[in-house]
């Protein structure tokens, strides 16, 4: 017979079989605690380790990039010692492609002023001619030249006071005649037309110092201009201006053409010209001729421009890039003291000015038309002072 106890078994109490249980866990515990202490530990370490190095390397980075920055930069520098970023030499006309070769064997217009004529009366003979003249490198214009040599004409230069006595000699094949701004006289009289062949002298006295435009004013008075017909005077004060070392004429002008001007001469296009729309811009006739031959000074010296805006019909707005002008006479106003620290001056179409600058540094410093069209157009010239090393283009 089955016997059954007399209280059913005990079940055993969770705490015994939990107890050695708990026990490995715990150990289990501490040594995967552990072991993550020190796996952190590790980590830390090698997280500041690694801290460490990347800042190293940053530094180092950072070391390099600065080098690298300076390096580059040098090297940019290098490139563009002798560049302003000005399109000094972009010829926007077209132009042949030895333009660069042309513009070298060309000769620049001589803005030197010439000295004042002794005595009272100061004669000036210009004998008109028709004749081909290049307005940039390869590109030839049909013109009617004052003084035979193309535009501009002969600087007049005479102090105030004087006579001019002008004898202007038609060479070509229509009437043409001589406007003088600097002087005070019946036009229907003095400036009348010219017939081929003739001569005409008139006299006035230059009593208005400045620098004024001459120009033919024969009707259509914007085509003749647009010719070629035009050039500078410069009266000087009596008293005189202050000393400079260097003295430059610019006549600014624009040529508008009807044609490359490259397999054959260009004429007026009088469209482009009521337009205003001109393919040159130029100081003393030749796009870009003082780039390639550029005006001279030493450092330390002061140059005077006297500039005349020709026209005919658009401004000048003259500004030399790295300097400021010591003195602007605007307006050629120089019976009054001048302005100073004036960065540009607009020179109106049919207007003068007179500019000193004195520049210390050795250097290449364009004179310019700031409106910059022009600059693109050929308004741009180079004053080098003393020999700094290349040009601006080469
Ligand atoms: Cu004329």
């Amino acid at each position: 017979m089955a016997t059954y106890p007399s209280s059913p078994p005990t079940r055993p109490t969770p705490a015994e079989p939990v107890k050695p249980w708990f026990g490995q866990f715990a150990l289990v515990a501490i040594i995967l605690l552990g072991i993550c202490v020190a796996v952190f530990a590790v980590a830390a370490v090698t997280t500041m380790w690694a801290a460490d190095e990347a800042r190293d390397e940053a530094k180092a980075v950072a070391a390099n990039v600065a080098a690298g920055k300076a390096e580059s930069a040098a090297t940019a520098q290098a490139a563009h010692d002798h560049n302003t970023a000005l399109p000094l030499n972009s010829f926007a006309g077209v132009v042949p492609d030895n333009a660069t070769e042309l513009a070298e064997a060309h000769k620049a217009y001589d803005a030197t002023m010439p000295a004042v004529p002794s005595g009272d009366l100061v004669k000036v003979q210009m004998t008109l001619k028709d004749m081909v003249v290049e307005v940039a490198p390869g590109v030839k214009y049909n013109t009617w030249a004052f003084d035979g040599h193309g535009a501009p004409g002969p600087i007049v230069h005479v102090r105030e006071g004087q006579t001019v006595e002008m004898t202007l000699t038609n060479g070509g094949a229509i009437p043409h005649s001589i406007d003088f701004h600097a002087a005070r006289i019946a036009p229907n009289v003095a400036f009348k037309d010219v017939a081929p062949g003739d001569s005409f002298t008139f006299r006035f006295e230059a009593g208005d110092p400045g620098v004024y435009m001459y120009h033919c004013g024969t009707k259509p008075v914007l085509a003749h201009i647009a010719n070629g017909m035009y050039g500078a005077i410069v009266v000087e004060p009596k008293e005189g201006l202050p000393a400079v070392d260097n003295e430059y004429v610019l006549v600014a002008s624009e040529w508008y053409l009807n044609g490359d001007g490259i397999s054959e001469p260009a004429s007026l296009d009088m469209s482009k010209a009521r337009a205003m729309m001109p393919d040159w811009t130029t100081f003393n006739g030749y796009a870009n001729q003082y780039v390639t031959h550029p005006l001279t000074a030493g450092p330390g010296e002061t140059t005077r421009f006297w500039v005349v805006a020709a026209g005919p019909t658009l401004d000048t707005n003259f500004h030399v890039v790295g300097t400021i002008f010591d003195r602007a006479w605007v307006n050629g106003d120089i019976a009054n003291p001048p302005q100073t620290g004036v960065q540009t001056v607009l020179v109106p179409a049919g207007g003068g000015a007179v500019f000193d600058v004195k520049v210390d540094e050795e250097g290449l410093y364009p004179f310019v038309s700031h409106a910059f069209a022009h600059v693109d157009l050929g308004q741009v010239g180079l004053l080098k002072v003393g020999n700094p090393k290349g040009t601006m283009t080469h």
